[in-house]
């Protein structure tokens, strides 16, 4: 890796300019030398600093990316991964949410005050529900090293309820740093209908926008297309200073709905069922070496033997896939704009996923008839300025009544479907456990880095574990930003993770702590090899040697008594300090057994 400029004053002074040149010349002469390449300094130090794009996609799992074992074609971020890094042992926080508090601000998702959703506001500062003002955002870091800041996508770390049609808008993007907005306030919804649409600070209707006028709406394309304007207009009008972006895809969550061209690719793939897929990813995750050929592969979830409706299941993966087809599209078009800009050398890209694949029986439910579409709309169309306030539409905006229930084909936007636990299971593969749980299904996330000017490695893994906690630590190091104590009086909490820059270079991380998890009461902490892991308040700890097993299939809790204990000692330090106890959620979030049938009816995204 090359050496960056440090940020200090002194890496501005141009040292060419010297005592002896400036008795050479006339004094005013090298006063207007002096100051020009003084100017020229300051610029060429600014150019060195590199733009960071954070990619975060949205209920994937390990092996759905191609570079990570998966047949879904994602060729820019296999790219990226050739000409760049891939993490084999990153973690998120197993939900939405909480990862985006935790990689927006540095902290556990718990010190930011999202320790579980933002619209489930609990008793507690872990559970406020809302970014609270003892955290920054990455793009409040930056802003004072001079960077501009964009957000494109999935904000969902504050609350619309109660007034969902005039919320406040005091932790919105631009009210946390960030220069220029497009995306959604909310978590999920309709990806040709997306509620909580927000340019800047207003909500907008996606089929009434003068600013983007796409022959077919799509959310996934809009991300994108929106991340490449805003690539463009920043070179046109900010090309002295460098930026973050900050992109986050609502791909692949559920709804399951794709464009009918993208599905197509995938028309027929999935007719095998579960199996063959799980074991060719298997197999092509060891043979990339992301796995151990010696972990146990884990039990499957459910067998394809068993599905009564096979039209349907394979159906829900291939739109599934579409989803992630698009999205890869996108970050290829991204990719083309900053090459087309000169941008793309100096630009840290990191691609990551927000939670495991999901177990969510979203309008799955087996007792709802699965009614056809009709051959003409029912209902009247809605304005093209309507502001979508659900996030389960009720009809399209032509006026076809959404569907849900087991049998009903996704991919259409009078759709609702969740491509349920099974395929989710293909997702995590090898591990266990799903989004909500953190066991290795739940937390374990690709990231690929790429940075041609920063990262001299080509294709390589590395293995060392890292945690979203990290981003804001590597961003601030990065841009030569300085992480402060406070701001507006309040005291900001120090940032808990390390920068990845000693990855990058393949040393080894200076991470002194575990590194911890808790959602819904599901609790664990990782300390080299080992790690401790329950799924419930109630459930029992589980002990881990992750290189010997980081499938979990050995449970040595009893086996090695003195290193549970030491471990749980130091996971119930570590969740006093960042308040994710007591639990204020429970016990309405109790423990859901993850081989039971899945949940009818709607659940939180
Ligand atoms: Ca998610």
């Amino acid at each position: 890796m090359q050496k960056r400029q440090p940020p200090s004053s002194q890496s501005q002074a141009p040292t060419i300019i010297g005592p002896k040149r400036l008795r050479l010349g006339a004094w005013g002469l090298a006063i207007l030398w002096s100051v020009g390449l003084g100017i020229w300094g300051i610029a060429a130090a600014a150019a060195a600093k590199p733009n960071l794009i954070y990619i975060l996609a949205d209920d994937m799992g390990f092996s759905d990316l191609g570079c990570y074992g998966s047949e879904i074609a994602t060729p820019h971020l296999d790219a990226l991964a050739a000409g760049g890094l891939r993490f084999t042992q990153f973690y998120n926080t197993a939900r939405c949410c909480p990862t985006r508090a935790s990689l927006l601000t540095g902290l556990y998702p718990h010190q930011a005050g999202i320790g579980h959703m933002v619209d489930s506001k609990k008793s507690g500062p872990g559970y406020q529900g809302d970014l609270n003002r003892n955290c920054i955002t990455i793009a409040q870091a930056l802003k004072p090293a001079g960077y501009r800041n964009y957000l494109v996508g999935k904000w969902h770390v504050t609350p619309l309820t109660p007034d969902r049609q005039n919320p406040s808008k005091h932790n919105w993007p631009l009210q946390r740093g960030f220069d220029r907005f497009y995306g959604t306030i909310h978590g999920a919804g309709s990806f040709f209908d997306p509620n909580t649409l927000t340019r800047d600070n207003q909500f907008i209707s996606p089929h009434a926008d003068p600013e983007y006028r796409p022959a077919e709406y799509y959310y996934t394309d809009a991300i994108s297309d929106h991340a490449v304007r805003f690539i463009r207009e920043h070179t046109q009008q900010s090309a002295d200073k460098p930026f973050f972006m900050y992109v986050a895809y609502t791909a692949a969550h559920w709804p399951m709905h794709a464009k009918q061209n993208d599905i197509a690719k995938y028309q027929g793939r999935y007719d095998g069922g579960y199996e063959p897929i799980r074991a060719a990813r298997w197999t092509k995750a060891k043979q990339l070496g992301l796995v151990d050929p010696k972990w146990p592969l884990t039990p499957a979830s459910g067998a394809w033997a068993d599905v009564t409706d096979k039209a349907f299941e394979t159906r829900c993966m291939e739109v599934y896939a579409a989803m992630i087809d698009c999205m890869d599209q996108g970050i290829g078009r991204i990719i083309a704009e900053l090459k087309a800009r000169g941008q793309f050398e100096n630009t840290l890209i990191c691609y990551l996923q927000d939670n495991g694949g999901c177990a969510e029986g979203m309008g799955r439910g087996t007792q709802r008839p699965a009614t056809p579409r009709a051959d003409q709309p029912t209902l009247p169309p809605l304005a093209k300025d309507y502001l979508q306030p659900a996030m389960i539409p009720t009809q399209t905006r032509d006026g076809y009544p959404v569907r849900q229930g087991y049998g009903v084909l996704p991919g259409g936007a009078d759709t609702y479907i969740g491509y349920g636990r099974e395929w989710a299971n293909v997702s995590n593969t090898p591990f266990r456990e799903y989004k909500h749980w953190v066991h290795e299904g739940g937390i374990s996330t690709p990231l690929v880095a790429h940075w041609p000017k920063g990262i001299s490695a080509r294709g390589e893994l590395r293995h060392q574990p890292g945690h979203l906690i990290d981003l804001m630590a590597t961003a601030v190091d990065l841009a030569g930003a300085k992480y402060p104590a406070e701001l507006n009086a309040e005291h900001i909490a120090p940032m808990e993770g390390v920068s990845l820059r000693a990855a990058f270079e393949n040393k080894p991380l200076p991470r002194t702590q575990p590194i911890f998890w808790e959602h819904e009461g599901n609790r664990a902490v990782r300390e080299g090899d080992w790690k401790l892991v329950a799924r419930g308040p109630g459930g029992k700890w589980e002990l881990y040697n992750l290189a010997a097993d980081r499938t979990e299939t050995r449970d040595l809790a009893s086996a090695e008594p003195a290193k549970l204990k030491e471990l749980l000692a130091k996971w119930e330090t570590w969740a006093k300090r960042a308040n994710a106890i007591p639990w204020p959620h429970l016990p309405q979030y109790g423990e859901a057994p993850a081989d039971a049938p899945a949940k009818k009816g709607k659940k939180k995204p």
